[in-house]
C-alpha cells in the first residue's frame, strides 16, 4: 500500500486514540448534561436506548460500551447543555440566520419552545401548542390533500411513523417520502423487483460465517463504525475483504479497536481489505461485469464447478441472457469504464471464486447514481452466480443510514401504495385510504418548482438542505401555504417558511417520555430487520417539549374527522396500544410485539429471500442484463469531472459537529475539492488554489459554487470529491436513479472555472 507524498491523507488506523479524541472534542464543545456518560453506557443495550446515529445492528451480547465515536457524538449533541430559546429568536431575524453555517445553527442547542414564524417582523415568536395545532389543522383543511407532503427523516419511532402515515391517509394522500428517498430507495426498488424483498437478506451472525466480504461504495469507518468490530473479527478468522471505492477509505484499510487495550497501547491494528480497487465514480457496473466474466472463465477452466448451476436452474431467471451479455462485453471496455486493470479485477475475482460464502455490502456509492438500479442489479448477478443469496454466511447487505429509516418504510411510510397493506388498513380502521401514487423526494422538488405543492410537514430532518438543486428550490419553498418542522435543533431548512409556518420542538430518543400510561418505550428496526425497544432516561431539554407521537396526534386531531377506531388521545397516553395496531396490520412480522420488543439482539421480523422464497413477478430471483456499463448517462468530455459528494466522520448528514475529517486528513475546512495531482496538473491548477465548481447538466440552469480550495488527494482520474450538503446546489433535480428516483449525489457532472 503505497503512500503518495504529494497527496493529503491520514496516517493512522481508524478507531484508536483518534476516535477517543474525536469524542472528547464533541464533549468539550457540547458540554453534555451530567449523566450523559450513564446514557452512553446504556446505548444500544436491552432496556437502554437505541442510538440515533446509524442503523447498524445491535448485537445480542453487546460490548461494555456498545457505541462508536459517531454514536457518542450524536448522543452528546442531543444531550447538549446549550439551548436555542425564544430570546435567541428575538435577537436574530430569520434572514440573518441564513448567513450562518450549518454547524453554527445546530450548535445553538436544543429548541425549547413551540415557535411561529412572524413574517411581519421576520422573526420566530413563541406560541402555544394549542394555537399551533389549531392553525395547522385549519390550513390543511383549506387545501387539496394531494398537494400536501408529509416527510420523515428516518429517526422517528415505528409507533410515531405508523400514526403519521395513518394521519396522511385519513387526510387523503400518499405523499409520504422519507429520507430513504434520497438514500436506499434504489435498494428498495431494485431488491424488491429482483429478489422479492425490499431489504437486505443478511443478519449480524452471517458476518461470523462468511469467507469473503465484497464492499462497494460503503464507508464503514466513517458511517457505521460499529461495523468495524465484526469486520475485524471476520478478518482475524481468515475472511477476505475486497473493496471497490474511488477513495482509499481508512476504515477499510486498517482498524484499531478502541475496545482492545493491546491494540490501543501498541498502535498496531488489523489490516482490513486484502484487495482495494479504486474504481472510478460510476464504474461499478463495468467492474462487476469484469468479476462476472472472470467467474464464467473460471467455471470453464475448473470443469464446470464454479457456477452453482443447480441453484440457478431451480431459483433464477435471466441467466442465459446475462451470460451472453458478459461474453459480448470486452475487457477493453470494462477497463475503460471502471478505470481498473483486468489483472486487478481478476485478482479480486479469484477471492470471490475461492470463497464458499460471500456477503456483498454496499452503500451510497451504488445507490446514488443515475443507474443505481443497474449497480445493485450487477451485485445481485454476481452473488446469484454462486448461490450467495439465501444461505447462512452469504447474502446482500445494504447498510442503511438513519437509525429507523428501514423501519419507517416497513410500517407504511411510503409513497408507493402497492407496498402498503391498504386493504388491511381500510378494514382495521374503517375508512377508504387513497390508492394513487404519492410523491417521492424528486417529485416533491419538481412539484415545488412548478408550484403544485402547497404544504410541507417535516417529521425531523433538514429536507431543504439535503435535496438536490437547493438554490433553485429555496426561493420557491416560501410560496407554500403551510410549512411545519418538528425538530430537536435549528437548521437551515427552518429558515425558509411558508405563509403560515411553525417550528415545533420534540423530545429526543434519549429523553424520558412520561405519559398518562407511565414512561413510554418506542421501537426501531435496524439494518438487519431486527426490532428493538428503546427507553429514554434523561430529563427532557425543556419542559415545553412534546413527544413526536403527541405532536402527530395533536395535528391529526385538529385536521381529520374523529374516527372511533383511531383513538389519538389514548394512543398518545400509551404507545403499547399503537404497537397492538402495528401487530394487527403486519401480523406475520410483528405479532406479540409488546412482548418481544426487549428480546436481546431484537426480534427478527423475517425475510422471505433469506429462505429462498422469491416474491417477484416470476417467483424466481432475477438476473439482469444492463444496457449500459457506466452508472451515469453523461458522456466523458474534456474538462468534465465526476463529482462525488461524501460525508466526514465529524458530521451526521446535514448536522455538522465540527470541521475535522480526521480519517481523510482534512482539518479545519469543508470548502474543498479533492482532486488527484495529475488532474490538477492537466487542468493547469495548483494545490491550495481557490476555484469555482459549476454544474454541467446541460439543461440551461446555472449551478455554481465559488471559492472552493483544491486539495491534492489520491483518486482515480476524472473523479473529484467534495462535501455534502455544501455542494448540493450543483446537483440537478433531474439527476436521479431512473427507476427509484433517488437523487444521484455521486458522479455529478461538473466543470471547474476560475473563482469570481
Ligand atoms: N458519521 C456519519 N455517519 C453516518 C452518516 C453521516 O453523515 N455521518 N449518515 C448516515 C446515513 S443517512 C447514511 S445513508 C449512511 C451513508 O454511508 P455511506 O453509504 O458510506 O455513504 P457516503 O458517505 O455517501 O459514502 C459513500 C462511499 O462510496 C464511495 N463512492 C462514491 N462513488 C462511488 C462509486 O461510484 N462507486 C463505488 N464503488 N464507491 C463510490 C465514496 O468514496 C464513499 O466511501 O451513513 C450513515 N451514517
Ligand atoms: N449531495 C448529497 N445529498 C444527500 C446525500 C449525499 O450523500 N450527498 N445523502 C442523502 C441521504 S443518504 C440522506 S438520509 C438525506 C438526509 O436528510 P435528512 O434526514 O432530512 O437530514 P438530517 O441532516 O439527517 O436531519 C437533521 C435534523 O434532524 C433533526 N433531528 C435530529 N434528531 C431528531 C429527532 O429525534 N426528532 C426530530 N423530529 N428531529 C430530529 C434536527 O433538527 C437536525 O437538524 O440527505 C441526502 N442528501
Ligand atoms: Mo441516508
Amino acid at each position: 500500500m503505497t503512500k503518495d507524498p504529494k497527496t493529503v491523507e491520514y496516517h493512522s488506523a481508524t478507531g484508536g486514540w483518534g476516535s477517543v479524541r474525536g469524542m472528547r472534542d464533541t464533549a468539550l464543545r457540547e458540554r453534555p448534561s451530567l449523566g450523559a456518560l450513564d446514557t452512553l453506557r446504556r446505548q444500544n443495550k436491552t432496556g437502554g436506548f437505541m442510538c440515533t446515529s446509524c442503523a447498524w445492528g445491535k448485537p445480542k451480547h453487546p460490548h461494555a460500551f456498545e457505541f462508536c465515536e459517531n454514536g457518542a457524538k450524536a448522543t452528546m449533541w442531543e444531550l447538549t447543555s446549550h439551548r436555542c430559546t425564544p430570546e435567541f429568536f428575538a435577537e436574530h431575524s430569520v434572514t440573518e440566520l441564513r448567513s450562518w453555517s450549518d454547524h453554527d445553527l445546530e450548535h445553538q442547542g436544543r429548541l425549547t419552545h413551540p415557535m411561529r414564524y412572524d413574517a411581519a417582523t421576520d422573526h420566530y415568536v413563541p406560541c402555544s401548542w394549542d394555537e399551533a395545532f389549531a392553525s395547522i389543522g385549519a390550513e390543511l383543511k383549506t387545501i387539496n390533500p394531494k398537494s400536501a407532503i408529509f416527510y420523515a427523516s428516518g429517526r422517528a419511532s415505528l409507533e410515531t411513523t405508523y400514526a403519521y402515515a395513518l394521519f396522511a391517509r385519513l387526510y387523503g394522500h400518499n405523499n409520504l417520502p422519507d429520507s430513504s428517498n434520497m438514500c436506499h430507495e434504489t435498494t428498495s426498488v431494485t431488491l424488491n423487483s429482483l429478489i422479492g424483498s425490499p431489504v437486505g437478506t443478511c443478519v449480524l451472525d452471517d458476518f461470523e460465517e462468511c469467507d469473503a466480504i465484497f464492499f462497494f461504495g460503503q464507508n464503514a469507518g466513517t458511517n457505521s463504525p460499529r461495523f468495524l468490530h465484526p469486520l475485524q473479527k471476520a478478518v482475524q478468522r481468515g475472511c477476505k475483504v475486497v473493496t471497490f471505492n474511488p477513495i482509499r477509505e481508512k476504515g477499510l484499510i486498517e482498524f484499531i479497536s478502541p475496545q482492545n487495550p493491546a491494540q490501543m497501547l501498541t498502535g498496531k491494528g488489523t489490516q482490513i481489505s486484502c484487495n482495494y480497487l479504486q474504481v472510478r465514480a460510476g464504474g461499478d457496473i463495468a467492474a462487476i461485469m469484469g468479476l462476472c466474466k472472470f467467474v464464467f472463465a473460471e467455471h470453464e477452466r475448473q470443469g464446470g464447478t464454479v457456477i452453482d448451476r443447480a441453484f440457478i436452474a431451480e431459483h433464477c431467471t435471466g441467466f442465459d441472457a446475462f451470460h451472453a451479455l458478459a461474453d459480448a462485453t470486452s475487457w477493453e471496455r470494462i477497463e475503460q469504464e471502471s478505470g481498473l486493470s483486468r489483472a486487478d479485477i481478476e485478482a479480486a475475482g479469484r477471492v470471490y471464486v475461492d470463497a464458499k460464502r460471500v456477503i456483498g455490502v454496499y452503500g451510497m456509492g451504488l445507490t446514488q447514481h443515475v443507474h443505481g438500479f443497474e449497480n445493485i442489479a450487477m451485485l445481485v448477478n454476481l452473488l446469484l452466480m454462486r448461490g450467495n443469496i439465501g444461505r447462512p454466511g452469504a447474502g446482500i447487505c445494504p447498510v442503511r443510514g438513519h437509525s429507523n429509516v428501514q423501519g419507517q418504510r416497513t410500517v407504511g411510510m411510503s409513497e408507493k401504495p402497492e407496498l402498503v397493506p391498504l386493504d388491511k388498513i381500510a378494514a382495521q380502521f374503517g375508512f377508504e385510504p387513497p390508492r394513487d401514487q404519492g410523491m417521492t423526494t424528486v417529485d416533491v422538488c419538481e412539484g415545488l418548482l412548478d408550484g403544485t405543492v402547497h404544504a410541507f410537514i417535516g417529521l425531523g430532518g433538514n429536507f431543504l438542505r439535503a435535496i438536490p438543486d437547493q438554490s433553485r428550490i429555496e426561493p420557491v419553498w416560501e410560496k407554500m401555504q403551510l410549512t411545519v418542522q418538528i425538530a430537536t435543533k435549528l437548521n437551515r431548512g427552518h429558515l425558509f417558511n411558508g405563509r403560515t409556518a411553525y417550528l415545533l420542538p420534540c423530545l429526543g430518543r434519549s429523553e424520558e417520555d412520561i405519559r398518562a400510561g407511565g414512561p413510554q418505550t418506542v421501537t426501531i428496526e435496524d439494518s438487519f430487520s431486527h426490532i428493538h425497544g428503546s427507553l429514554g432516561h434523561r430529563t427532557p431539554a425543556s419542559e415545553h417539549l412534546k413527544s413526536e407521537m403527541a405532536i402527530v396526534a395533536g395535528m391529526a386531531m385538529a385536521t381529520v374527522a374523529p374516527n372511533p377506531n383511531v383513538p389519538w388521545e389514548a394512543w398518545t397516553g400509551d404507545y403499547a396500544l399503537v404497537r397492538d395496531q402495528i401487530a394487527e396490520t403486519y401480523h406475520e412480522q410483528f405479532h406479540d410485539m409488546n412482548a418481544r420488543m426487549f428480546e436481546p439482539g431484537g426480534f427478527y421480523r423475517g425475510n422471505s429471500a433469506r429462505e429462498r422464497e422469491w416474491k417477484t413477478e416470476s417467483g424466481k430471483a432475477v438476473f439482469t442484463s444492463p444496457e449500459m456499463l457506466a452508472a451515469t448517462d453523461v458522456a466523458d468530455a474534456d474538462g468534465r469531472y465526476r463529482l462525488v459528494t461524501v460525508r466526514s466522520n465529524d458530521q451526521f448528514n446535514t448536522t455538522i459537529y465540527g470541521y475535522s475529517d480526521r480519517l481523510r486528513g482534512i482539518e479545519g475546512k469543508r470548502d474543498v475539492v479533492l482532486m488527484n495531482p495529475a488532474d490538477i496538473d492537466r487542468a493547469g491548477l495548483r494545490a491550495g488554489q481557490r476555484i469555482a465548481l459549476v454544474g454541467d447538466a446541460g439543461d440551461g440552469h446555472a449551478r455554481r459554487i465559488d471559492g472552493l480550495e483544491i486539495v491534492p488527494f489520491n483518486l482515480p482520474d476524472g473523479t473529484i470529491v467534495g462535501y455534502y450538503p455544501e455542494l448540493n446546489p450543483l446537483i440537478a433535480v433531474t439527476h436521479h436513479d431512473r427507476q427509484s428516483k433517488t437523487p444521484a449525489a455521486k458522479a455529478v457532472p461538473v466543470r471547474i472555472e476560475a473563482a469570481a
